[in-house]
């Protein structure tokens, strides 16, 4: 299987350390793609209309995307520990703790686009500070609802969503998530630990 990557994204990077998890990383062809709504990849486009990565091409041709979608099928390739659980409620609360982190994401692109992204004089302070809100409001609901609880539990897809979101809004330093978050803080550091983490180190530049 083919999957195509960016190096600097957070959800292709989601796809990756769930594949490590799985114990699926050596099935991947990882083949990194630099994309951007201003810089159009037809490579990318032919395979998803959204012109976004991460997708996977299956070895029959199919394409697969978004990265939840990916996430998805990997989990039903493997015979470790579901990292998507099965049970209804388990399961219903990993896809939102994941939504969650997709949000995280989303916003944090917002961010960027309003302060560095985007040329000054077409930047949107209002949309900037809507956004930072939304990180905001997020990192205290992972520190009240949700960070002492997955400090407990197995990994599943909600960690690796939250850390592979965190980890890329601290690379991309927006908004610290750790001061006056302590259990948020000290989950986080044990996870950046994991050799799945290690193994998918963040590094490069946007190119719009
Ligand atoms: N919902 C998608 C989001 C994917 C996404 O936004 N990927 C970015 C890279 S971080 C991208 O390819 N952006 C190009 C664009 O927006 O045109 C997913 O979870 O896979």
């Amino acid at each position: 299987m083919k999957l195509l990557y960016q190096t600097h994204s957070p959800y292709a990077r989601k796809v990756l350390v769930l594949a490590h998890e799985a114990g699926l990383a050596d099935r991947l062809d990882v083949l990194h793609h630099e994309t951007s709504p201003t810089w159009r990849n037809d490579e990318v486009f032919r395979l998803n209309p959204l012109g976004k990565v991460p997708v996977l091409l299956l070895d029959d041709g199919v394409a697969l995307f978004d990265s939840n979608v990916i996430c998805e099928y990997l989990d039903s390739l493997h015979d470790r520990r579901p990292l998507i659980p099965r049970e209804r409620m388990a399961r219903l609360r990993a896809l939102r703790t994941q939504a969650l982190a997709q949000g995280l994401c989303d916003a944090g692109i917002a961010v960027r686009h309003e302060t560095v992204r985007r040329p000054e004089a077409l930047r949107y302070p209002a949309m900037r500070d809507g956004q930072i809100e939304k990180l905001v409001a997020s990192y205290d609901f992972l520190e009240r609802e949700w960070a002492q609880a997955a400090g407990d539990a197995p990994v599943d897809l909600g960690q690796i969503a939250v850390a592979t979101a965190l980890s890329w809004l601290a690379f991309r330093e927006l908004p610290d998530f750790e001061q006056g978050r302590p259990r948020l803080a000290a989950w986080y550091r044990r996870f950046i630990g994991r050799p799945s983490m290690l193994a998918t180190p963040l590094t490069g530049q946007t190119v719009d």
